[in-house]
């Protein structure tokens, strides 16, 4: 049997539920073969609330390991946190130059429970570098507001509005995770693929064990891809994983709860 090869451009989530963590027990989950290149290592504080704090890989370290990983031929990529707005440009440069057209951007601008944006200048560089090469983005609706310039984002029409401006900027789709944030009585998402929008709906789920929903979700698009589905069957499994994942979310302390990355396979299909 042929491996598919999948590789994650992110951060290290030392707790495990996030980042690189959720990308790569996510893949394993898919049966496909996962790479990395870490950006940074985010440690959390256990005598400062869980407070973040973000240590940036040197640059030349992250080139170091594009160039490792684009050597063997990735079948599909993703992006998860990459801080600073000259990872995002070398990021995009060695994805470009992969050719792929199967490239995941989950612009991860904030850790949950915290609420500024990592790196004001991010959010203008994932503009400039990575919407014109993406597959796919998806953004939460906070990033959604930054990504279109639109602000706070609260209805499902400002999620289509803002939707159409990410593709305008190049991104061939986008899913706009509305999640249990929107004022509504499901969890909703909405994929557009430049022509039709799609209304994925889900039951809210009452948890707040739900740490690296995000990641997860992208990181099952980036492996259906990978195993050859089109676009709007990959969102709709990663939909489908995700929730399973976030039913059986779980309390690691008194500060973090992540999803069960292997909820969709062992627990409840
Ligand atoms: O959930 C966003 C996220 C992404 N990547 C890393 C993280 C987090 C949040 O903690 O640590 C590495």
């Amino acid at each position: 049997m042929e491996m598919k090869k999948v590789l994650t451009i992110a951060g290290s989530d030392t707790s495990g539920g996030a980042g690189i963590q959720a990308d790569l027990k996510t893949f394993q989950e898919h049966g496909v073969y996962g790479m990395t290149a870490l950006t940074t290592i985010v440690t959390m504080d256990p005598d400062n609330h869980w407070s973040h704090g973000v240590h940036p890989v040197p640059i030349d370290t992250i080139e170091a390991q594009l160039k490792t990983a684009m050597s063997v031929g990735i079948d599909a990529m993703k992006t998860g946190m990459l801080a600073t707005a000259e990872i995002i440009e070398v990021a995009a440069k060695h994805m470009k130059a992969s050719g792929s057209d199967k490239i995941v951007i989950d612009p991860v601008m904030v850790c949950k429970g915290e609420d500024e944006v990592l790196n004001p200048e991010a959010p203008v560089a994932m503009r400039e570098f990575l919407l014109p090469i993406a597959a796919v983005v998806t953004p939460n609706l906070f990033e959604a507001g930054q990504l279109s310039q639109l602000g706070p984002i609260r209805t499902v029409d400002q999620m289509k509005e803002a939707a159409q401006k990410i593709v305008d900027l190049g991104a061939k789709s986008v899913v706009i995770k509305g999640g249990k944030q929107l004022e509504h009585e499901k969890a909703l998402d909405l994929f557009y693929d430049g022509s039709d929008f799609t209304v994925l709906e889900a039951e809210k789920v009452a948890t707040t064990y739900n740490h690296g929903a995000g990641c997860t979700f992208a990181a099952a698009v980036t492996a259906n891809l990978a195993n050859g589905k089109d676009m709007k069957t990959a969102v709709s499994n990663a939909k489908d994983f995700v929730s399973a994942a976030i039913r059986h979310g779980f309390k690691l302390n008194e500060y973090v709860g992540p999803v069960m990355h292997g909820a969709f396979n062992r627990i409840q299909k």
